[in-house]
């Protein structure tokens, strides 16, 4: 299998946590690529131009970290990330995934438009959004655990790259809880393995 992917990309870092924690990083190859350059590799996998897209082994490719991360579960062998019995799983990625959307929609507008995309409309709607995500996780991680799923890895990562991206959300001060969660979860090979650079 091979995975398409750049480093900072929080999506395709929840793809690579899941292939290690499902024992598949020795079938996955790694295929560094710039979803911003239209590289052709990449376009050809997902026509959206976006970053992760895998190759199965069978060829077929797919796009959407969720659907890859699917793939991933169905194959390797290890915690089963989409516990059938656990709809928490699925509910706490969902907010994770809404609070990586939102973070990172805020860093790629600062990118192209600059600090003052943070005070129009949408830029203030993605602030509030980020706020309210963490309040929610703020409980919701409390009731997780040390548990290991799709979930779990997703907001974990989102944390992490809020941390990285947009430290005005020092987590420890905000969410001291959240905060200690998100600390002991990453000490975890997988993520280790895979830190944002
Ligand atoms: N919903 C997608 C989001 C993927 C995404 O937005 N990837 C970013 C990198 S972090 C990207 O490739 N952006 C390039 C673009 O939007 O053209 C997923 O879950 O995989």
């Amino acid at each position: 299998m091979e995975l398409l992917l750049n480093a900072t990309s929080p999506y395709a870092r929840v793809c690579r946590i899941c292939a290690i924690e499902r024992g598949l990083a020795g079938r996955l190859r790694l295929r560094w690529v710039d979803p911003w350059a239209d590289d052709s590799a990449l376009l050809a996998v997902n026509p959206a131009g976006r970053v992760p897209a895998l190759i199965t082994d069978d060829g077929q490719g797919l796009a959407e970290a969720l659907l890859i991360a699917l793939h991933f579960n169905a194959h390797g062998t290890g915690p089963d990330l989409f516990p059938a019995d656990d709809g928490s799983a699925l509910a706490r990625a969902g907010i994770g995934i809404g609070l990586m959307d939102a973070a990172f929609a805020t860093v790629i507008a600062r990118k192209h438009q600059g600090s003052e995309s943070d005070r129009g409309l949408l830029g203030a709607r993605r602030h509030r959004a980020i706020r309210r995500c963490l309040e929610r996780l703020a409980v919701d991680t409390g009731e997780a655990g040390d548990k290991i799923d799709i979930g779990t890895l997703t907001v974990a990562v989102a944390l992490d790259y809020l941390a990285f991206r947009l430290p005005e959300y020092p987590l420890a001060d905000l969410q001291p809880n959240l905060g200690r969660w998100r600390a002991r979860i990453a000490e975890r090979p997988s993520f280790q393995e895979t830190a944002f650079s």
